[in-house]
């Protein structure tokens, strides 16, 4: 199948997981430098510390970089150019950022701009982070400093990553940083997220017009861990992962499930500014979710076992591309014909180098046809899709996971001064992106 003239072809990745230099050149600390000091919260005791050390290899980055696609997602991080998250700013973090979408531009190669990919400053987080409703104030700033700083190269940014993990995961059931798990918490959290991708397309809109604005959004089927799992739960987890986001968003609403907790947080005419046309609804996909009550958890909503049938990444999830169709076409009967990129979609595999220093990764290439494949007949079935960006570029820091799962096309020795080494996966890719033509297989 081909894809149409003008798909947007890229791969992503985020400041934490990749930069390293987390103490240098007056970057502030974040909520994650000190979530990963906290003992038995990541695996290993990994740190993004180094990470991939991207901020000092910028230059061999960059040619990896335009060697595989046309469109680069990255993170700024909001410690680096703001240390303690409002104020004073700090040059040599913006420095950096000018590098790199110089860096970028001078290749070919189309810079897309995540403002939030969970890297909170510490110093906001002390006065209560994405909970505490001064956080609008505080992120237009930092949106507006940014837009003012790179706009005249950006043309493409993404407000948040993923709201749906940061919060529950964040500050629902403590998984992730800030490690919080509490539920007025949790709701604040989820409102003010929502507030601020519609007052920050407003805003960068007034800035430049011609700005492509969008927010990138986890998108899972939800379902019943077993027939008899209650239907209650199963629409809690939904709302937590979907409709908490894609409602207010697009219909201006929040899911009945959870309406009335979130109604003391909402203030008059805030459902007005949540509710906004981006240009583009980025969509993330990796996986299904199987629900089960559990009373440890708020709204007693937890994971449950995945089936035992499928296949599962290093992550544990499954590969099933019929949960990413079920997605994309349920997407267009709940929501209706909206712009939709995917703004990642990728597996984890926990690939080495082999006797011959190559790193072959089969099991990527499949996954990727399959689901790039399983897109392309969402597509041909009328679903409104524009874009695909691989996660991820080079492997990197995975959350609480830590270095193990790797997800990049890029082999990255952490054991070995961080040595890169393409993997068979990246001269696919790179070939599906110059020719635009993909093969339909049996899984699709
Ligand atoms: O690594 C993460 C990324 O930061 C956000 N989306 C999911 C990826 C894989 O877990």
């Amino acid at each position: 199948m081909d894809f149409p003239k003008g798909f947007i072809w890229g791969a992503a990745t985020a400041a934490y997981q990749i930069e390293g230099a987390a103490q240098e050149d007056g970057r502030g600390p974040g909520i994650w430098d000190t979530f990963c000091r906290i003992p038995g919260k990541i695996k290993n005791g990994d740190t993004g510390d180094i990470a991939c050390d991207h901020y000092h290899r910028l230059d061999e980055d960059l040619g990896l970089i335009a060697g595989l696609v046309p469109n680069y997602r990255f993170s700024i991080s909001w410690p680096r150019v703001l240390p303690e998250g409002r104020g004073r700013v700090n040059e040599p973090g913006l420095d950096f950022y000018d590098r790199l979408v110089d860096g970028l531009l001078a290749r070919n190669v189309t810079p897309w701009v995540t403002l939030f990919h969970w890297d909170l400053p510490q110093a906001l987080q002390d006065r209560g982070g994405w909970a505490n409703r001064d956080i609008l104030g505080w992120f237009s700033d930092y949106a507006e400093l940014m837009a003012r700083r790179l706009g005249d190269r950006v043309n493409n940014w993404i407000i948040l990553n993923e709201p749906s993990v940061y919060s529950w995961m964040g500050h629902g059931v403590g998984i992730n940083a800030p490690g919080l798990a509490d539920r007025d918490g949790f709701l604040q959290c989820v409102h003010h997220m929502n507030m601020a991708v519609g007052q920050t397309y407003r805003a960068l809109k007034s800035e430049n017009a011609a700005f492509r604005i969008g927010s990138a959004y986890t998108l899972m089927p939800v379902r019943g861990e077993r027939p008899d799992t209650n239907p209650e739960n199963v629409a809690l987890m939904d709302a937590f992962w979907n409709g908490h986001f894609y409602d207010p968003l697009l219909k201006g609403t929040y899911p009945e499930i959870t309406a009335s907790y979130l109604a003391p947080f909402i203030r008059e005419g805030d459902m007005n500014i949540v509710r906004a046309d981006l240009d583009f609804v980025g969509i993330q996909h990796y996986d299904a979710i199987e629900v089960r009550r559990n009373s440890a958890y708020i709204f007693d909503t937890f994971f449950g076992d995945k089936p035992a049938h499928t296949p599962k990444t290093a992550m544990g999830w499954s590969i099933d591309p019929s949960n990413f169709y079920e997605c994309l076409t349920g997407f267009k009967k709940r929501y209706g014909d909206i712009p939709l990129i995917v703004t990642e979609n990728g597996i984890a595999l926990e690939d080495s180098i082999d006797s011959n220093g190559q790193c072959p990764d089969p099991r990527r290439i499949d996954f990727l046809r399959d689901y790039i494949g399983t897109l392309a007949r969402a597509m041909k079935d009328g679903v409104n899709v524009r874009g695909y960006f691989v996660w991820s570029l080079m492997d990197n820091f995975e959350w609480g996971e830590g270095y193990r799962p790797r997800f990049g096309l890029i082999h990255v020795d952490y054991a070995r001064d961080r040595r890169r080494t393409p993997k068979s996966s990246y001269e696919w890719y790179a070939t599906l992106v110059k020719t635009g033509k993909i093969a339909m297989t049996n899984n699709i």
